[in-house]
């Protein structure tokens, strides 16, 4: 009695109740003082830590209660938390010790809610779900730039690599699956004001099982490099790692062929200041350098040296021979010349002024004529270096090809980490092809999670109560629609002979797509918007947020266009890997190739097919601070990305009317011990030994629904109440318990 006292008051009141209840029925437990203290630190528990799926919060409309939940939680260093079974990762930018193998093992082959949310619980689910359901499968990691995506899809393949089963076949296949990563980050990731490991391409890779459940292959889809960052990067920025790398680890005979001082100053591509003036046929691309050129060669969090060492070793691993990495080098040594290379003369005429650069380029790629090369050096540069990197994705891929034909099938599970939403001060072409694809995801996230929602109800013979959700396809259309989509306004402009021009471009859109409620421009916008906007800028009001967009080079980008005498050298060259890059064919295919945007537009149209048919997983990222700092939870900074990564609506839609489902197994293996009826061992159907155990426990015909396989419980209390009886009985009985549900750490 005394102790039913001590309950009542240091209890909250919907866990009162049922532990009320309990207490008075035959398998009750005997409410000793260690038990009540358990009970009371199990409830400071989850008032420190949270809860670790989002359905369980009582007030699961308020965002303040979402954000409290997750600060609370990222206080604790337990970055990741549930909505039903998406992931959300806030990044904690410090080593935490949750990585390890011992970590591995906890989550191998273990259900989804019986351990606390982890990136490994996600990549274990979806190797299951392949395995015994016999499906492919795709995990989604999206997030802003440093949220933490490609550190996501590392531990995720790092799982597979620890936890799959191996011969030595399979761990060659491991090994080049995970030595795939550091060279294409070397050759397409850089630092940038967001990230200083930030991915300057979509990647999309598939990974390949066997029957046994074994990784026997992979495959690699990149999307839209940022080439424009060979040439220029905004101040504070860096151009791609591995010149860098190659400057400062590269050893000194190797610098010496490639003609390379070890000196990033040197090279007017990595930070070198030009002069401000030249008079020569690039004047403005010149000028600009002077201005904005990166200027950052050394970042504390890089050691470009060693990164270096692990960069060549994983080329060996891939299967690279000495030839290919002494021409991929040639290459990357070509465009840091190529950059050097100056131009000068009188009466506009151009000519260049420093030939040794042009020696060198002539040794090591093809004897480059001075004319062909002044007029285009930006443009040779980013087509040379963004066809070497297709041609480096292409040349993994072969290393990493099932080779075993006798198998005909494989399942697939597909990891995707794209770049994620960007909004700089100065936005171009490149993001608004980044955002473009960001809609695109965001998209197919809504679909997807709505209709497995709906059709989980469905099945379940529930009757589905429908969700209010913003659906950005009025985005996606305005942006990829056929003839009046901005797209199409821009290739139109690209194909149009005469006068067409970037500001052409900007009037054509202001007068087709002028009246749509998510485009603005500064004629179009209201005076308050007016002053936040240039003139030569339009404004997308994307799912995420705002984005103005200076038009200024998008008609080159999207053309990326390369003087025909150009290719034609490169097809002459030497080395092996530009030969492959410039196709002769190309030279005579008459028919214009279709322009930048258009080829992102169709790459995503197959990635969506791609990912349509597959078993999609969520991992949401989220940034939780500017500064790159461990331990700084920024409460404006992560509201913004809770509303635009739509978490809300994702909760709003996986609660609709449910805080909790469980199949009548899972849940009646859990709770069983708590009604005599159905301890140790139900015999009947799984249906009536669950409702006879929710009837054993008070639940109100109110509180819980049955569906076909599954018991669907309304409201989380009701589940708490449940879940601290059983660790009341377990206690009492001398067990702890190897997990809680609710405030799990
Ligand atoms: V971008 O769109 O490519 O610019 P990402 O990929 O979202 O971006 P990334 O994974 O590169 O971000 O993470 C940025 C940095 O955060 C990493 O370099 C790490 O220093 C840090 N990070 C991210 N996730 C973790 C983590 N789970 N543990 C520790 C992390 N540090
Ligand atoms: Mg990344």
């Amino acid at each position: 009695m005394k102790c039913r006292r001590m309950l009542t008051t240091s209890l909250r009141s919907p866990t009162k109740l049922h532990l009320l209840r309990l207490l008075r029925r035959p398998l009750q437990v005997v409410a000793t003082d260690g038990v009540r203290a358990m009970m009371e630190s199990a409830l400071t528990a989850r008032d420190r830590v949270g809860v670790q799926d989002f359905v369980l919060l009582e007030n699961y409309t308020s965002e303040a209660a979402f954000i409290e939940n997750l600060r609370k939680r990222f206080k604790e260093n337990l970055i990741y938390t549930y909505i039903g079974s998406v992931l959300v990762s806030v990044n904690p930018y410090k080593d935490l010790e949750i990585y390890t193998k011992n970590h591995m093992e906890r989550y191998r082959g273990v259900n989804f809610y019986e351990v606390s949310p982890h990136i490994y619980a996600v990549a274990d689910n979806a190797y299951r779900s392949m395995r015994t359901e016999r499906k492919d499968q795709c995990i989604l990691i999206s997030g802003e730039s440093g949220a933490g995506k490609t550190e996501a899809s590392k531990k995720i393949l790092q799982y597979y690599a620890v936890t799959c089963p191996a011969s030595d076949q399979v761990q060659t296949v491991k090994d080049r699956l995970l030595q795939s990563n550091p060279v294409l980050e070397a050759f397409g990731n850089a630092k940038t004001l967001r990230n200083d490991n930030s991915s300057r391409f979509g990647k999309y890779m598939d990974i390949q099982f066997d029957f046994k459940g074994a990784p026997v292959g992979g495959h690699i889809i990149n999307y839209l490099l940022e080439k424009s960052r060979v040439v220029h990067q905004n101040h504070g920025e860096r151009n791609f790692h591995i010149f860098y790398q190659l400057i400062e680890g590269g050893e000194e005979d190797l610098l010496r062929r490639l003609g390379l001082e070890r000196n990033p100053q040197q090279y007017q591509y990595l930070v070198k200041v030009r002069p401000p003036l030249f008079v020569c046929v690039c004047v403005r691309v010149c000028v600009f350098s002077a201005v904005l050129q990166g200027n950052c060669p050394k970042v504390s969090s890089i050691n470009d040296r060693s990164d270096w060492k692990v960069v060549r070793k994983a080329l060996s691993v891939i299967g690279f021979n000495e030839d290919d990495v002494e021409e991929l080098l040639n290459i990357i040594a070509s465009v840091l010349h190529l950059g050097n290379v100056q131009y000068g003369g009188e009466d506009g005429t151009a000519c260049i002024t420093s030939d040794t650069q042009i020696k060198y380029l002539a040794r090591l790629m093809s004897p480059l004529n001075l004319e062909q090369a002044s007029s285009a050096r930006d443009a040779l540069s980013k087509a040379v270096y963004g066809r070497t990197f297709t041609w480096l994705v292409n040349k993994i891929n072969t290393s990493l090809a099932y080779k075993d034909d006798s198998q005909k099938s494989y399942s697939v599970i597909g990891l995707l980490d794209i770049y994620g939403f960007e909004v700089f001060q100065n936005n171009s072409f490149e993001q608004f092809c980044i955002n473009y694809c960001n809609e695109k995801l965001q998209q197919l996230f809504i679909e997807l999670t709505l209709k497995s929602e709906q059709d989980e109800y469905e099945a379940e013979g529930i009757t589905w109560e429908p969700v209010q959700y913003f659906n950005n396809k009025i985005i996606c259309d305005l942006v990829e629609e056929k003839f009046k989509g901005i797209i199409s306004i821009l290739d139109e402009e690209c194909l149009r002979p005469g006068d067409a021009s970037d500001f052409t471009f900007l009037e054509k859109l202001e007068s087709t797509v002028g009246g749509h409620p998510h485009f603005v421009t500064h004629k179009l916008a209201d005076p308050k918007t007016r002053k936040v906007m240039g003139r030569e800028e339009f404004r997308l009001l994307h799912y995420a947020g705002e984005v103005n967009y200076n038009v200024n080079g998008f008609l080159d980008k999207n053309n990326d266009l390369l003087f025909r005498n150009l290719k034609e050298v490169m097809c002459m060259s030497e080395n092996k890997i530009l030969t492959q890059c410039f196709d002769r064919e190309e030279l005579s295919d008459k028919k214009r190739p279709d322009t930048a945007a258009t080829q992102f537009k169709s790459s995503l149209a197959k990635l969506m097919e791609i990912l349509m048919s597959k078993e999609p997983s969520y991992v949401r990222c989220i940034k939780p601070n500017d500064s790159k700092q461990s331990g700084r939870f920024d409460d404006v900074l992560i509201r913004h990305q809770v509303k635009y990564l739509g978490l809300m609506e994702n909760l709003r839609v996986r609660r609709a009317g449910f805080a909790y489902r469980r199949r009548y197994e899972v849940f009646l293996q859990r709770y069983k011990s708590l009604c005599p009826e159905t301890w140790p061992n139900w015999q009947g159907r799984l249906a009536e030994g669950v409702s006879t155990l929710v009837k054993h426990m008070g639940y109100k015909p109110e509180e819980y629904k049955m569906g076909r396989s599954k018991i669907f419980i309304r409201f989380p209390k009701t589940l708490f109440a449940t879940e601290d009886a059983l660790e009341t009985r377990k206690h009492s009985l001398g067990e702890t318990s190897s997990f809680r549900l609710i405030y799990l750490i």
